[in-house]
């Protein structure tokens, strides 16, 4: 087996199929890809990425594949049919991946489909599986089981929560995340304000952060891709009067100097959020974290430390949070995310996974 530290390792990344990156179609996968190439390139192993047509990431060697893009599996209903449109997209990036498979010790597949599992078994080198949501559909959730059951290592997730979401005894190994710190700024002194970032959609829970924002009397601005307006709207009648500002959707370095000035930033998912990306560029800018105690966020918060847990939907508890910030020390924030959520420490995360494939 080829030891990581002396023999780096040459890597394909094959994208998300949902979009080009940089588009934001990916959502959080493309932040997740580009930091995972960066870890990688920083320690000396190659990557080279194979993404849709139009696709953007920094300085790396990018295959632009043509084709069509696969419909959103967050908008599939569970027990919905495998689909491949004509012309797949993803179907011609794998078949690009079988042509160059030689030259790589190991391809990496961000995409939430059901062909590169399928695959899996038909390449040369092995593939390792970033899974980026939770459990969605029947079809998903088996071809996921069956790949682990042959590759017991292959499978990769964010959280714990995340891979509770999938049926029982599906092996995968836990990775965080970890982003670029030098990006973010410390803030000491915030103003009077907190934040919401997110996608404006009704699994985000919007509604209560403002709910909660009204009652504290504490102002809120909202930063995010406004993906809902009628939801946006329905909030906006029912509270009438909060104290809320939404400002947008907003590039990472002015999201990051934005954020920084804000006293918290509140979480309030619907939905099992597989990590909450946004929580670690909070904490990047010494921002405590108030969330409810469901999903990502609640393994990345320290409760009572960088940040307070609250019972899940429950907008008291919330408002108890917000009269507490006092007792959270902005610098704790910052340091655990260099501790945990940094490109070293996601680094040697993803080393070991390879290592443990590669054995
Ligand atoms: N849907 N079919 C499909 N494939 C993906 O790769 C995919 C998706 N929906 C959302 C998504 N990826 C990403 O935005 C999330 O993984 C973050």
């Amino acid at each position: 087996m080829r030891s990581l530290s002396r023999h780096p390792l040459r890597l394909l990344f094959l994208s998300t199929s949902v979009g080009p990156l940089g588009s934001g179609l990916g959502g959080g996968v493309e932040l997740t890809l580009h930091n995972m190439a960066k870890a990688l390139s920083d320690r000396g192993h190659t990557v080279q990425i194979v993404a849709p047509a139009g696709s953007v990431c920094a300085h790396y060697a990018i295959a632009q594949i043509e084709g069509a893009l696969q419909p959103t599996a967050q908008t599939e209903g569970r027990n919905a049919a495998i689909v491949m449109p004509a012309n797949a997209v993803l179907a011609n990036m794998w078949d690009y991946a079988r042509h160059v498979q030689a030259q790589y010790d190991l391809l990496v597949n961000f995409a939430y489909d059901w062909l590169p599992f399928y695959l899996t078994p038909f390449f040369d080198p092995p593939i390792a599986h970033l899974v980026s949501m939770g459990s969605l559909t029947d079809a998903m959730d088996r071809i996921i089981q069956q790949t682990s059951a042959l590759y017991p290592a292959s499978i990769g997730m964010h959280s714990q929560a995340q891979a509770s979401t999938f049926p029982a005894g599906l092996q995968s190994r836990i990775l965080g995340n970890g982003f670029d710190l030098s990006l973010y700024q410390f803030c000491p002194h915030p103003e009077r304000r907190l934040a919401w970032v997110g996608r404006i959609a009704p699994e985000k829970g919007l509604e209560d952060a403002v709910a909660a924002a009204q009652i504290a009397n504490v102002p809120l601005w909202i930063w995010g891709v406004m993906q809902d307006s009628a939801y946006w709207q329905q909030i906006q009648q029912n509270y009438p009067t909060a104290p809320v500002t939404y400002a947008g959707f907003l590039p990472t370095d002015q999201l990051q100097h934005e954020l920084g000035r804000c006293q918290a930033l509140l979480m309030t998912p619907h939905w099992v959020e597989a990590f909450g990306n946004v929580a670690i560029e909070a904490l990047a800018c010494g921002v405590p974290i108030i969330a409810y105690r469901r999903g990502g966020p609640a393994e990345i918060v320290q409760d009572g430390k960088t940040g307070w847990l609250v019972e899940p939907d429950s907008v008291d508890g919330l408002v108890t949070a917000i009269a507490s910030l006092d007792e959270i020390e902005r610098q704790a924030c910052r340091a655990q995310a260099e501790a945990e959520y940094s490109l070293m420490a996601l680094g040697d995360r993803l080393e070991q996974w390879f290592a443990a494939i590669l054995d």
